[in-house]
């Protein structure tokens, strides 16, 4: 097949490169209330419901506030906590008990063969973010980087993708992202790109019709579901799969 337009793919970090919510940033979030002497706990299902709100702080923030603490107490608070988590988070990860969700190195090397750009866009914060990125994969498979303390607005706000795009100095059609939730998706979307989504058990039944591909996994030794889109995918998402799909639009 003919190379098409593909010339780089962004991938989200949270939930899509790393299962990192439930047993990661959940966990830190729950050791950073019970280190303040706060009663609160967040449970798995109440975690995913909180995950609308992308941003540990600002999720902090929303939920101190519908518990009562005033907008000024909520802020300050929520500030001192994502730090504490982020700290804990960071500790977690250099135990190596973060994982690349399956697939995910592999395809990453494969794109890089292939002379496609790899890049991250997230809404997690550069201080864990980083370590995690090149404890788990290595910073130097990435070209860019680009995390939620680059930018002001956070997903589904599309900043994130733009300045992925910007520094990559590829166009939205150039490009594919690779997403596991409904603002992810939001996010990609309204930056112009196509997008994979690859859900997780906190993304499943989220609204992911923005996306041309929905996939349960990037690859599988039972094989890949395939929830939405080219049945094909069910052998594994490969480069010649993304090529494919960014040719369907160029
Ligand atoms: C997911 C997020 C982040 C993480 C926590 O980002 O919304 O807020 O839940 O990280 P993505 P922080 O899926 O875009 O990678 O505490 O650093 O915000
Ligand atoms: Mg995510």
């Amino acid at each position: 097949m003919q190379a098409g337009p593909l010339k780089a793919v962004i991938f989200d970090v949270d939930g899509t490169l790393v299962d990192t919510e439930r047993d990661g940033h959940r966990v830190a979030f729950n050791e950073a209330f019970a280190a303040a002497g706060l009663n609160y706990r967040w449970g798995i299902e109440e975690y995913g419901a909180l995950l609308v709100t992308a941003g540990g702080r600002q999720r902090l923030e929303h939920y101190l506030q519908s518990s009562g603490h005033s907008p000024t107490e909520a802020a300050v608070l929520a500030a001192q906590l994502h730090r504490d988590k982020t700290q804990r988070f960071v500790t977690l990860i250099g135990t190596g008990a973060i994982k690349a969700r399956p697939g995910t190195t592999e395809l990453i090397r494969a794109l890089r063969e292939e002379n496609v750009a790899t890049a991250v866009a997230t809404t997690g914060t550069s201080d864990w973010v980083l370590p995690l990125l090149d404890i788990v994969f290595g910073l130097d498979v990435f070209d860019v980087v680009v995390t939620g303390s680059d930018v002001t607005d956070l997903k589904p706000d599309p900043a994130a993708y733009r300045e992925a795009l910007a520094r990559l100095n590829v166009t939205p059609a150039e490009a594919i992202a690779v997403e596991d939730s409904a603002i992810g998706v939001h996010a990609a979307r309204a930056a112009g790109l196509q997008c994979v989504a690859v859900v997780n058990d906190y993304t499943r039944d989220q609204d992911l019709r923005g996306a041309a591909v929905v996939v349960d996994n990037l690859a599988c030794a039972e094989g890949v579901s395939v929830l939405h889109g080219d049945p094909r995918l069910r052998a594994g998402l490969t480069v010649m799969a993304l090529r494919r799909l960014a040719q369907a639009v160029a």
